[in-house]
């Protein structure tokens, strides 16, 4: 590239982005504060009482959340939704799959309703399992209108993403509420942000349920919603090399951990079951701007802090496998709720719950306080967290995409590895070029800002 056309692109670049900017000035309030992080009463009770599999497409859906979401633009309206106790069949521009079954048609409630097969969309809510809705979404379930001038459904397909945004745009009383749920056909990551909410959701039940016994609840009549808050559904995918869905590293939870696996102490050797911090957490990511898992450039560093009200662990930098999994030891932790954060070089942090089970006694509650001897090598339990996408363009590594990325991205443009010039910190496709691959990604996310630390409780 001749200096002038590299000049001239630049000033198009530093343009572009200016531009970018000045759309953020405005919508400050989308990068929020840490928002304390919930799990529905439904989804937990279901997770300790389903022995449905842990991981694959038979299994409930896990939900993390950040406060960075940013509503798409949708310019489509589907025909008829500025309506009231209606739902409409929309026929989808992808397939997506749920519970392991296929869909490309969606029937879309306007009282904040998704199902790709049954949607009663009553007015009056329930929490979650919700009678009637099968293969359902539910975003925010309340007694919503979309009858007035600019009310409606609209939707965008992403052929880059393959992806289809639906987005709600509606009252609750004379409350403006808006909010989009965006399907990943290729992944079946299901996305919902929150862009206009009324009483922080109160009176809102926000989940998925495929029927009565799979059901994952992020909120039910609780004021847990907030503008930018973007929660992510996804199913723990099975480990590599895992042959079933209820492979051994996760089936194990509830039933394995028997009076054979005594521990070397003799204090709670006769409570069986009894209670015993999982193994190893095993966690998955997938890297923006890589390659679909597996691939060797999904192999990439990254670090993770565990913190419950009196612990907090750091572990020390890894790399995840080509298809996102990595695994650190927990059996030094006590069972309970901890938060988690993950930061990548180049990449955004993430956070959210997970919860170390015990195995309980149902009457007493008792930690292995050394390690079981075990002919079994696998006998311990894991715990599986979907951390979920890992968004890039955060050069400097400091947790938010801004021009100072932008600037090393600049400088390297157009230079591979081995040119003086190269920087590898703007390489965030993992080609070993700076183009306008990388200066996309960066775009993508411009103004976002990470996860951040975990506070002191
Ligand atoms: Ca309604
Ligand atoms: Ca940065
Ligand atoms: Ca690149």
């Amino acid at each position: 590239m001749t200096p002038y056309r590299r000049s001239t692109l630049l000033a198009l670049l530093t343009f572009a982005l200016g531009a970018i900017a000045a759309l953020f000035i405005g919508s400050a309030a989308i990068v929020l504060g840490a928002h304390q992080p919930r799990v529905g009463p439904g989804y937990s009770a279901n997770a300790l009482a389903t022995p449905a599999p842990t991981c694959g497409p038979e299994s409930n859906y896990t939900v993390t959340q950040a406060s960075f979401g940013r509503i798409g633009l949708n310019a489509d309206q589907v025909p008829g939704s500025a309506c009231d106790e209606c739902v409409l069949s929309v026929n989808m521009p992808i397939t997506f799959t749920m519970y392991g079954q296929s869909f490309t048609n969606v029937v879309l409630g306007d009282n904040g309703t998704l199902s790709f097969v049954a949607n009663p969309n009553p007015p009056g809510t329930t929490c979650l399992p919700a009678p009637g809705f099968t293969y359902a979404i539910l975003p925010y379930w309340d007694n919503l209108t979309m009858n007035f001038s600019g009310g409606g459904i609209y939707t965008t397909y992403d052929a880059n993403l393959n992806s289809f945004a639906i987005e709600w745009r509606a009252r609750k009383g004379s409350d403006p509420v808006n909010f989009e749920v965006t399907l990943y056909e290729t992944t079946g990551r299901i996305e919902v942000i929150f862009g206009s909410v009324s009483n922080s959701g109160d009176s809102a039940t926000v989940g998925v349920q495929r029927d009565a016994t799979l059901v994952t609840e992020f909120s039910c009549d609780a004021p847990s919603l907030f503008p930018g808050l973007l929660l992510t559904f996804t199913q723990p995918p099975c480990p590599t090399g895992t042959p079933t869905p209820a492979g051994s590293r996760t089936s194990t939870r509830t039933s394995t951990v028997t009076a054979t696996h005594s521990p070397t102490r003799t204090t709670t050797a006769t409570v069986t079951p009894t209670s015993i911090a999982a193994n190893v957490l095993v966690g998955h990511v997938t890297w923006q701007g890589r390659p679909a898992q597996p691939h060797p450039l999904q192999q990439l560093p990254i670090s993770l802090t565990l913190k419950s009200a009196t612990i907090e662990q750091n572990y020390p930098a890894q790399t995840t496998d080509a298809s996102g999994f990595f695994t650190v030891t927990t059996g030094n932790l006590p069972p309970g709720i901890y938060q988690y954060r993950v930061k990548g070089t180049k990449y955004l942090a993430n956070s959210g719950t997970v919860s170390l089970q015990g195995l309980y006694s149902g009457e007493h509650e008792h930690r292995i306080v050394s390690e079981p001897q075990s002919s079994e090598p696998n006998a311990l339990p894991s715990t599986q967290v979907e951390i979920g996408f890992m968004r890039t363009g955060d050069a400097n590594n400091d947790n938010t995409v801004t021009v100072a990325d932008f600037n090393i991205l600049a400088r390297a443009f157009g230079h591979a590895v081995g040119d003086p010039a190269y920087d590898d910190r703007a390489d965030f496709s993992g080609d070993q070029t700076v183009n306008i691959v990388d200066f996309n990604l960066l775009k993508l996310n411009f103004g976002m800002t990470g996860a951040p630390p975990i506070r002191p409780q």
